[in-house]
């Protein structure tokens, strides 16, 4: 029987799963469009099955959609010690987000299972569904329903910006399961991902243990004026939509500035109506994300952002609509399991740091219902929901290393 303290996963392996799997969906600039419940999310699906399978891992899909690989352990009736992540991508997502932890997740069952070493507790990977939030809003839904945040109705009546709602599409892709969302207990969850920030590269370290993940929260506005023609219309008789959120973007950034250094507030899909040249646009549709570890904080970026709304849209003669649609509380991880990435990072011979995540993970709501930490790797520049996301093969193999690693100690200590 193989022992702990030699386990290797296969570094070329994993790679050539992450740029075999970057081809479905991919994109000429080198990224990845698969958007929640495409076409293509259903491709990746269907060959993560497969591939769990050819492993012996049986594969159960819930009623949101997410995707459960287990591998038996030597006492069954042991809550599941898991990885997991997202195979969602960004309309113009990279190669690593989400997909390096599933993959690193895959990779780690594929060493289990060739050397034959043989857990405890039984290991399950994960992929959660709609973690992006690009497609249907919010971000990491199907986590959260699996959590108790949301419920299975809330996500099924979610509609994309074309009107097709979660759970025709989940049907569509045959994806929507059987069991219950949240219908099963994890004993731990462990998700590997790119940081998509610039500070494990910046100060050279391979591995970021990860304490916690900030506060979010995404606003919806809908500004209404009036259509009016450019040509006939004099400036001060118009109620110009666009001007108002034009407004607005600006005191949004202002708000994240006056509450720097750890605020960011950002307007990132807009949709002005009707779009055309010669036309005064009478409604504006805009999102507002605003993020900020403390909760205290992202209360007062709130009431200034609703105070900037009348005084903005009352001038220009226009009226607006206003809504908070998410709002993910900061959120700390599980000590114990930080320890075990700790340890892992150290046994793996890989220089860390402890670190807060910037960006939502699925690990932010599952950390509601089980103990949860995460493990980061760099990415270049810290660039990431953009094409040229890249993470090297070594940051790659270090990053699946290190949950081999983890795992296999929680996997040890839980084991008495
Ligand atoms: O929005 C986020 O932070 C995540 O990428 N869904
Ligand atoms: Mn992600
Ligand atoms: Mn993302």
């Amino acid at each position: 029987m193989t022992s702990l303290a030699n386990l290797k996963i296969n570094p070329q392996r994993l790679w050539d799963a992450l740029m075999d799997t970057a081809k479905i969906g991919g994109t000429a600039k080198g990224g990845i469009r698969r958007l929640t419940l495409s076409d293509e999310d259903k491709r990746v699906r269907d060959w993560f099955k497969a591939e769990c399978e050819k492993l012996g891992c049986t594969v159960t899909v819930d009623e949101v959609g997410n995707m459960f690989a287990r591998r038996p352990g030597k006492d069954n009736a042991r809550l599941p010690i898991c990885m997991g992540s997202h195979l969602d991508t960004q309309p113009t997502g990279g190669k690593f987000d989400g997909v390096l932890g599933v993959l690193g997740g895959l990779e780690v069952l594929r060493t289990l299972h060739e050397t034959g070493y043989e857990t405890t507790s039984p290991i399950e990977l994960v992929n959660w569904t709609n973690e992006e939030g690009s497609r249907f809003a919010p971000a990491m839904l199907a986590s959260g329903v699996f959590a108790g945040v949301f419920t299975t109705d809330y996500a099924y009546t979610r509609e994309d910006r074309d009107g097709k709602a979660y759970k025709d599409e989940l049907e569509r892709i045959g994806y929507r399961g059987e069991e219950k969302a949240g219908g099963h207990t994890l004993g731990a969850m462990f998700e590997l991902h790119i940081e998509q920030g610039p500070i494990l590269e910046d100060e050279s370290r391979m591995i970021g243990v990860v304490t916690g993940v900030q506060g979010m929260r995404w606003y919806e506005v809908t500004v209404t004026g009036q259509d009016a023609h450019t040509g006939a219309t004099p400036m001060h008789l118009r109620k110009n939509a666009l001007l108002g959120a034009a407004r607005m973007i600006e005191a949004v950034h202002q708000i994240a500035i006056d509450h720097a250094p750890l605020a960011v507030g950002t307007v990132g899909l807009i949709e002005n109506r009707p779009n055309s040249r010669n036309v005064v646009p009478g409604e504006v549709f805009f999102t507002v994300d605003f993020r900020h570890p403390d909760e205290a904080v992202l209360d007062t970026m709130e009431s200034a952002f609703r105070a900037a709304l009348p005084k903005v849209m009352e001038p220009l003669k226009l009226t607006f609509e206003e809504k908070r649609i998410w709002m993910s509380p900061a959120v700390k991880f599980h000590p114990d399991l930080i320890d075990c990435v700790r340890n892992g990072a150290d046994k793996a011979g890989f220089a860390h740091r402890d670190m807060v995540s910037g960006a939502g993970h699925d690990a932010a709501y599952i950390a509601r219902v089980a103990p949860t930490t995460m493990i980061f790797v760099p990415c270049l520049g810290g660039i990431s929901h953009n094409e040229a996301e890249s993470t090297t093969f070594d940051e790659c193999a270090a990053g699946a290393q290190v949950l081999l690693e983890a795992v296999l100690e929680y996997d040890k200590r839980t084991a008495g």
